[in-house]
């Protein structure tokens, strides 16, 4: 009996269930670059080169075990374009008594799988994804009839049912949560680390030269191309994460540094996300350096909670409420995208950077995404579908399932509270605390009006004053909305008619010189 094995590009991990049971003798593994995953948003240059780049590595590397790999080149003359119309010109070429996947991490995906049930005329087996911590179905029961999913109460669930950070029942160091610890601004005299980058070899370069003249008008730049695009370079990245960062990793977990995207985040999520690392090796590397003795309980106790907490959680939320979740609008946001978004051009110091940061890596790290671009997307009242769209562009990690979950419920809390006890609001002091962008910005988070005022100052009270019906009840804003209360009516429409003029005069609309979002 042959099987035909289809790989998507976000499965490159040797121990996926499509491989399982796998007869080198009479198997052949499918893996296949096409337009449409290229295109259903037009990625990142950079996203484009690490997924093919890592899809050509990972057949090298099964070809070197000896397993017959059919791969389909972007520039194949004969390349249909889609998944669909490859899997059904490999079953062609091949004639395969059944057809194996794993289920993807998109609805739309899915959707497409399923309709090859009836369309392929050969049995096809779709596999549950082993690579988390917790099923799709341990989700469910765990979410049950809940109305809100608490990201620390699941996690709380999983430390118990993993055993990690546990002691004799309770949580290691006797407390579930060191966030407080785990807020410190960046000193001024403390250089960043040196980060592990990887120079692209042939085959990388290859693809490089193949995205430069297939995509050259998506966003992005390619000069500073520096991710891994093996699993060998992926261990690597997590070596120098465990030894150089990890220690230093909950202290500065929330700091933000103009010209220093990285800090000691781990930059391990494009290399877990297209599966080149698993979440379990990647925590337990993180475990060993703790048991170690190399690593405070502060920053384990972070990293694990963003990885069996965030990561799993997000998933679950994900593959629970879609369809229908990317449609709710609790807030009722339909501002459209300022321009700076593709192009970093703004006065805002903030935005600016890690605009800039995002275009020249495709990577920003988690504070720069919630608090600043998010944030002010939050503020302005950007419709969901359109920013969310933005940040499935721009990062090299953005696959919908992990995108969508964090923009929409964490970012924008487009769900009314589902994931979000708030919103994640703030004004240019929270900013000016975190970060030294303040000092580089035209603006100062201290002035509260004419030219040099900070925009997020006015942003932020006009959208608690706008959104009073919807949020004022909420016991965690009940500070703000008790400031608010004591001013008069003529100062608040003051601070919404500047905050709409600033919003009003910023330009829309995606560059001409750019691909237009699908
Ligand atoms: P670290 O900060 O070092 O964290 C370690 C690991 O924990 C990450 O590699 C990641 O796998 C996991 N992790 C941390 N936070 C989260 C989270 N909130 N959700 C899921 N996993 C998490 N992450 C993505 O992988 N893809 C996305 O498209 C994505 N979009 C985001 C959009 C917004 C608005 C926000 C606020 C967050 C988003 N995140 C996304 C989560 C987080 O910002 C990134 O995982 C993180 O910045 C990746 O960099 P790192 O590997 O250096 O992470
Ligand atoms: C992101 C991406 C890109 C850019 N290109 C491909 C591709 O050519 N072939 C492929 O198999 N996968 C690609 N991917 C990843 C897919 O978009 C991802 O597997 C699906 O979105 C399911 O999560
Ligand atoms: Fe951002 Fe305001 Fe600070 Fe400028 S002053 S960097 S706009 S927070």
């Amino acid at each position: 009996m042959s099987t035909l094995r289809f790989i998507l590009g976000d499965q490159l991990t040797r121990t996926i269930p499509t491989l399982d049971g796998l007869d080198p003798a009479e198997d052949t593994v499918l893996l296949v670059e096409v337009m449409e995953e290229a295109t259903y948003v037009p990625h990142h240059k950079q996203k484009i080169v690490l997924v093919l780049a890592a899809m050509r590595h990972f057949a090298q590397d099964l070809r070197a075990e000896g397993i017959r790999v059919d791969y389909v080149r972007l520039d194949d003359p004969e390349n249909t374009g889609s998944f669909t119309g490859e899997l059904e010109r490999a079953a062609r070429r091949h004639l395969p008594d059944a057809v194996v996947v794993t289920e993807p991490g998109e609805w739309r995906v899915l959707g497409a799988m399923e309709g090859w049930r009836t369309t392929l005329n050969v049995p096809i087996e779709i596999r549950p994804d082993t690579r988390f911590y917790c099923s799709r179905k341990d989700f469910a029961a765990w979410a049950g009839t809940r109305t809100h999913y608490r990201m620390e109460a699941f996690y709380r669930t999983l430390r118990a049912r993993t055993g990690l950070l546990m002691e004799g029942g309770e949580p290691a160091g006797g407390r579930w949560n060191f966030d407080a610890e785990n807020r410190k601004p960046w000193p001024a005299d403390r250089a960043p680390p040196q980060r592990l980058r990887f120079s692209p070899d042939a085959v990388t370069r290859a693809v490089i030269d193949l995205v430069a003249a297939r995509f050259p008008a998506h966003f992005g730049d390619l000069d500073d191309f520096g991710w891994g695009v093996t699993r060998a370079d992926a261990r690597a990245a997590l070596e120098d994460f465990a030894v150089h960062c990890l220690p230093s990793f909950g202290d500065y977990q929330d700091a933000m540094r103009a010209g220093a995207p990285f800090l000691y985040h781990a930059t391990l999520s494009p290399y877990l996300n297209a599966g080149l690392l698993t979440a379990r090796e990647v925590v337990d590397r993180a475990m060993a350096a703790y048991e170690a003795g190399t690593v405070p309980l502060n920053a384990i106790e972070g990293f694990v909670r963003q990885i069996l907490g965030w990561r799993e959680f997000v998933r679950g939320v994900y593959w629970r409420r879609m369809p229908g979740y990317a449609d709710t609008n609790a807030l009722n946001a339909t501002r459209a995208l300022p321009a700076f978004y593709w192009t970093g051009e703004t006065a805002m110091n903030c935005l600016r950077q890690a605009i800039a940061d995002t275009k020249r890596h495709a990577y920003a790290h988690h504070i720069n995404r919630l608090m600043i671009t998010g944030n002010f997307a939050l503020l302005a009242g950007i419709r969901p579908a359109e920013i969310e769209e933005w940040y499935l562009v721009v990062y090299a990690d953005a696959y919908e399932w992990v995108e969508l979950p964090n923009v929409h419920g964490m970012a924008l809390f487009a769900d009314g509270g589902l994931m979000a006890s708030k919103p994640y609001a703030a004004g240019g002091a929270y900013i000016d605390r975190m970060s030294d962008y303040c000092r580089g910005c035209a603006y100062s988070p201290k002035v509260k009006q004419g030219p040099r005022a900070c925009p997020f100052n006015d942003l932020y009270w006009a959208f608690l004053i706008r959104n009073g019906p919807t949020l004022a009840r909420n016991p965690r804003l009940a500070m703000p909305y008790r400031t608010l209360a004591a001013w008069d009516r003529d100062r608040k429409e003051a601070i919404v008619a500047r905050a709409d003029r600033f919003l009003d005069s910023l330009p829309t609309g995606y560059p001409a010189a750019m691909a237009p979002p699908a």
